[in-house]
């Protein structure tokens, strides 16, 4: 019998960063150099589309460059072992915990694998450059593809069942976010409110450190594998202590 019945991680652009993809809000990272509400929003999409594709185009190059780290396998490792639910919901649009083999997984802010038809709503494999002139594969009209990615002013996808595994668990982890962008800002406080134990993995203090009961800072590729194993072999029942710790500064 595991010490916890369901867990809910949520993940964030640090989980990616040592795998080489940016993160968005650090110095140097994607927001330094691209406005926001020129790439991440319908306006900026309707704006300048071809800007847009550029942007996601860039992106899912760099995306299928990369693979796995030690946290992305780590994470997929819990799922397997662990007795008891480990819900796994990821902001990130790349697909390294799957290919890290997680059994299950909800990719709130959509997926650069996939694009969307705006004149037909179909969900489609994103196998070619966007552009423009791709036609859409199921309505066949022209110029109605996007990314299927969620921008903001969008709702991202599955709230209701991420909503439910929030309420209903009694570990919820947060890896490499910000706590900069709802609704995942709001998932620790809700998760708190109905009794979780909170736990924040990440390099530095996030926005919402202050609702979390437990803080590991460090590199993800070597927290998250510690906190995993810890989790796998921790002794049913033994009661969390509210603690920081910082690894590497
Ligand atoms: C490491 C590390 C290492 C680094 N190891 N750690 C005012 C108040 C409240 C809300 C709003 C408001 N005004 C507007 C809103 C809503 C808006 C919002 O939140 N705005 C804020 C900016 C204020 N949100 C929305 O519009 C969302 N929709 C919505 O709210 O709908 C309404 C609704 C919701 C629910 C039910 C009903 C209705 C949609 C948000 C869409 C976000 N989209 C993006 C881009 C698309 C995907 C893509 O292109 O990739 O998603 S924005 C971008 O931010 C991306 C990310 O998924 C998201 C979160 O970023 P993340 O992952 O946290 O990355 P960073 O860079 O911010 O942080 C990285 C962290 O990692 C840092 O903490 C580092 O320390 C750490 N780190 N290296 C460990 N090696």
């Amino acid at each position: 019998m595991s010490r916890y019945e369901k867990i809910v991680i949520l993940t964030g652009a640090g989980l990616s960063a040592e795998s080489g993809l940016a993160t968005f809000r650090d110095s140097g990272g994607i927001w330094a150099q691209y406005d926001y509400r020129d790439v991440a929003t319908p306006e900026g999409f309707q704006r300048n589309p071809n800007l847009v594709y550029e942007f996601y185009n860039m992106r899912r190059r760099e995306g299928a460059k990369a693979t796995p780290n030690s946290a992305h396998k780590a994470l997929a490792r819990l799922q397997r072992e662990y007795s008891g639910e480990v819900v796994l919901v990821t902001q990130n649009i790349d697909n390294l915990l799957e290919q890290a083999d997680a059994q299950s997984l909800i990719h709130m802010h959509g997926k650069m694998t996939k694009m969307l038809c705006t004149n037909c709503d179909a969900r489609l494999p994103w196998t070619e450059e966007l552009s423009a002139e791709l036609k859409c594969p199921e309505c066949e009209l022209l110029g109605g593809m996007r990314p299927d990615v969620v921008w903001f002013g969008e709702v991202p996808y599955e709230m209701q069942d991420i909503a439910a595994a929030v309420g209903a668990c009694d570990l919820f982890i947060a890896i490499g976010t910000s706590g900069n962008v709802y609704p995942a800002a709001s998932f620790v406080a809700a998760a708190r409110e109905n009794g979780a134990h909170t736990v924040e993995l990440n390099l530095a203090p996030s926005d919402t450190t202050g609702y979390f009961a437990e803080h590991v800072h460090g590199p993800a590729t070597e927290i998250v594998p510690d906190y995993v194993e810890q989790l796998l072999n921790e002794p049913p029942n033994e009661g969390h202590l509210s603690k920081s710790v910082a690894i590497n500064g």
